[in-house]
């Protein structure tokens, strides 16, 4: 039985300055929640988005606030025989709040793997992966520090995709940036571009018809996140993919645009999804619409990673890769074993639960003081 609810606001240093169309991020604040049971175990989760409300309509201090007012309450006294079943009701009595309820339900899992002593992914049905390919992302700004990263990340075996953050400046120096980039790096090296929905479809056409001559792989989010036609029209019009991110939180939103014909891949998130059931249902649509899957990450830190990872790892394919690389960005860990992140990619962990143990000076060490 849960008989208690802790949140915590903890805000990492990133490891330089990461800049996204909308905001350029020098910390990552993240909502941790601890639930423990009767017995003293304790399942840990993690609710993160980027740039405080920047990104989207959560922010780390609305995420604990609900947490702490809405869910907790409900959640103290109850069993976590079934963690869908409280996620079911917790869907119907508290509406919206996608990214405080993965962190609820990840916390929740972590806790029934460890009272079953199995890993998430068990809970899940199983995994396909021990580990999966992992994606950096070049948001520096600078050409030359983005090509020198990127060079030491392949050198090190850490990574050889590499994804590109644009839109806020001129579409002409974004294109010029790219190209550079892709030209330093080579044939073998595959490059992506997140716009964040920068652009109006005009410039999309015009930026994508540039990306493509360039040897660009991918283009994510080009327009608008509710402008499902032009991301239907842009990925019929290019060889070069087209990526869904913003524009896909949920199984509804995913069956929506298949529905309108889309032929390209949607990047998953436990955030946008409301957890990791979300986010697996979200895929099961694309499956079956013929829509490529991406691991996505709201640049989460270790235990939202790890979370993700898990659910990741019950899909049999995953076909743009994935960019778990948010704990490689923070400064510092507060987890006691971080993630171990080799041949171009990362393990899953495969001890009960997450597979995560807090460190608890760290956690101390880098919650916000309120
Ligand atoms: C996004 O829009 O994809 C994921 C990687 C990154 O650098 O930013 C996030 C958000
Ligand atoms: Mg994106």
């Amino acid at each position: 039985m849960i008989t208690q609810i802790d949140t915590y606001i903890v805000d990492i240093p990133t490891i330089r300055p990461h800049k996204l169309s909308m905001t350029s991020m020098a910390v990552q604040s993240m909502v941790i929640v601890r639930i423990t049971d009767d017995e003293g175990r304790q399942g840990i989760g993690e609710g993160s988005t980027i740039g405080g409300l920047a990104y989207g309509p959560e922010s780390p201090e609305s995420i604990k606030t609900n947490i702490d007012t809405y869910f907790a309450p409900y959640l103290v006294g109850k069993t976590v025989d079934s963690p869908r079943l409280l996620m079911q009701h917790m869907n119907s009595a508290f509406r919206g709040n996608a990214i405080a309820k993965s962190a609820v339900q990840t916390a929740l899992l972590d806790l029934q793997g460890k009272q079953l002593g199995v890993p998430i992914s068990t809970l899940l049905g199983g995994a396909c992966h021990s580990h999966l390919p992992c994606l950096w992302v070049l948001a520096s700004g600078d050409i030359d520090k983005d090509i020198y990263e990127a060079k030491k990340m392949i050198d090190e075996g850490r990574h050889n995709i590499f994804k590109v953050k644009i839109g806020s400046r001129a579409l002409q120096d974004d294109i010029v940036h790219v190209a550079t980039i892709k030209e330093a790096l080579g044939a073998s090296v595959s490059i992506r571009v997140d716009v964040n929905q920068a652009w109006s479809e005009a410039q999309a056409a015009y930026g994508m018809a540039a990306l493509q001559e360039a040897g660009i792989d991918l283009v994510e989010q080009p327009t608008a996140a509710k402008d499902f036609a032009s991301l239907v029209r842009l990925a019929d019009k290019f060889t070069i993919g087209v990526l869904a991110d913003e524009s896909i939180a949920d199984s509804a939103d995913c069956f929506a645009l298949a529905a309108q014909g889309f032929s390209g891949s949607v990047a998953l998130k436990i955030g946008k999804a409301g957890g990791l059931f979300g986010a697996l249902d979200v895929a099961a649509v694309c499956s079956a619409a013929g829509i490529g899957l991406y691991g996505g990450t709201l640049l989460e830190g270790s235990i939202g990673t790890t979370a993700a990872l898990h659910a990741w790892s019950t899909l049999p394919v995953i076909e743009a890769s994935t960019e778990m690389f948010g704990p490689l960005l923070q400064r510092d860990d507060i987890v006691k074993k971080p993630l171990n992140y080799h041949h171009y990619g990362v393990e899953i962990p495969s001890t009960p639960g997450l597979g995560l143990e807090l460190d608890e000076d760290k956690l101390r060490e880098y919650a916000r003081k309120v």
